[in-house]
C-alpha cells in the first residue's frame, strides 16, 4: 500500500496536484506549457466533457473526430513534468481506494505541443520539429532507479565528450521519442530532430542578459554535434522528462514544437500564435485519423 504522504489525494479523491480522478481522463493526452493553449485547443473540440484548473495545471477532457482526448497544461520545466506524469500514470495505474499497483497496466499516448527556440540555420521561425530524442540537462531522470534501462548511452558519451561537458553541471540524460507515435508525424511538414530540455530559459540556454555565461561556447558545440546522422535542432524546457518518465512508466511520448526564435540567425516570431493553431490542427488531425 502506498502511504498518503507518498501519494496524497485531495477530500474528493482527486489527485494532488492535476485536481484529477481516474474517470477524468482520456489515454491519449496532449500536454501544453501554456494554460491559454489549453483553450485554443479545446475550441475545436465537438465537445467538452471535464473541466478543471489547479495552479498552472489546467485540463479539459473532450473530444476531436469521434477520439477522446485530455488537454493538460504542464506551466514551464521538467520539475513539473515530474508532477505531471508521474500524476497521470498514478491515475490510471495505481488504485487510488486501496493505493495498491494495478495488476495490469495501461499505457498513456502523450503528445507535448510546445514552443521551441532553433538551432540549425536551415529551421527557422515558424517551422515545425518533431522530437526523435531529446536530451535532458536538468538532471530529473537522474533521481530514478533504472534511468539506465531507459537511455541512449551511446549518444550520451559521445555528447558528453564532444562538448567537454563539465562535471559541475547534472549529467545529461537522453531518451527517445515513441516511435510508433514518431511515425504519425513523417509527413513534409515536420523536421525530425533531437531537441536539449534546459532547466532554464536563459543562461542554461546561453543567453547572456546581465550575467555573464560560465560557459560561453556551448551552444556552438551543440550546434556542430552529430552522432549517428542526428543533430541538434532545438532547445525546450520539458521533452527530457516526459521521454524519460514515459519509458520507466511504460507510457507513449513525442514532442512537436513551434519553432519561435532562431538562436543562430538571431530572429523571432514573437507574434507566433497563428502558427499555433495551424499546428494544433495538424497535430489532431494525425493523432484522430
Ligand atoms: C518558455 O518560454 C516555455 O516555452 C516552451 C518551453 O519549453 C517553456 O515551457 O514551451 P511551451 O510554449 O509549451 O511552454
Amino acid at each position: 500500500m502506498i502511504r498518503n504522504s507518498e501519494l496524497i489525494l485531495n477530500p474528493d479523491g482527486s489527485i494532488f496536484h492535476l485536481h484529477l480522478k481516474p474517470e477524468n481522463i482520456s489515454d491519449n493526452i496532449i500536454l501544453v506549457g501554456d494554460p491559454a493553449r489549453v483553450d485554443t485547443i479545446a475550441q475545436l473540440f465537438s465537445k467538452i466533457e471535464f473541466t478543471t484548473q489547479n495552479r498552472e495545471f489546467k485540463t479539459v477532457t473532450g473530444w476531436y473526430n469521434n477520439k477522446r482526448f485530455t488537454l493538460l497544461s504542464t506551466g514551464i520545466g521538467t520539475d513539473n513534468i515530474d508532477i505531471v506524469v508521474n500524476e497521470l500514470d498514478a491515475l490510471v495505474n495505481i488504485d487510488l481506494e486501496t493505493r495498491e499497483i494495478k495488476k495490469e497496466h495501461k499505457s498513456l499516448n502523450i503528445v507535448r505541443i510546445g514552443t521551441s527556440g532553433g538551432l540549425q540555420t536551415d529551421l527557422p521561425v515558424n517551422s515545425f520539429v518533431v522530437s526523435e530524442k531529446s536530451i535532458g540537462f536538468d538532471g530529473l531522470l537522474n533521481y530514478y532507479s533504472g534511468r539506465n534501462n531507459v537511455v541512449d548511452h551511446a549518444f550520451e558519451e559521445a555528447f558528453k565528450a564532444y562538448t567537454g561537458w563539465d562535471a559541475s553541471l547534472a549529467s545529461p540524460y537522453v531518451a527517445d521519442a515513441s516511435a510508433e507515435l514518431l511515425n504519425l508525424f513523417s509527413g513534409k511538414e515536420f523536421s525530425k530532430g533531437v531537441t536539449i530540455s534546459a532547466p532554464g530559459f536563459y543562461g542554461p540556454q546561453g543567453r547572456e542578459l546581465r550575467i555573464p555565461l560560465a560557459f560561453p561556447h556551448l551552444n556552438e558545440k551543440i550546434e556542430s554535434f552529430s552522432f549517428k546522422g542526428l543533430r541538434i535542432t532545438n532547445f525546450e524546457m520539458e521533452s527530457s522528462a516526459i521521454y524519460g518518465l514515459s519509458k520507466l512508466l511504460g507510457h507513449n511520448a513525442l514532442t512537436v514544437c513551434l519553432i519561435i526564435a532562431n538562436r543562430v540567425t538571431l530572429t523571432a516570431n514573437e507574434n507566433y500564435r497563428d502558427e499555433m493553431k495551424r499546428l494544433i490542427q495538424l497535430v489532431l488531425n494525425n493523432l484522430a485519423k
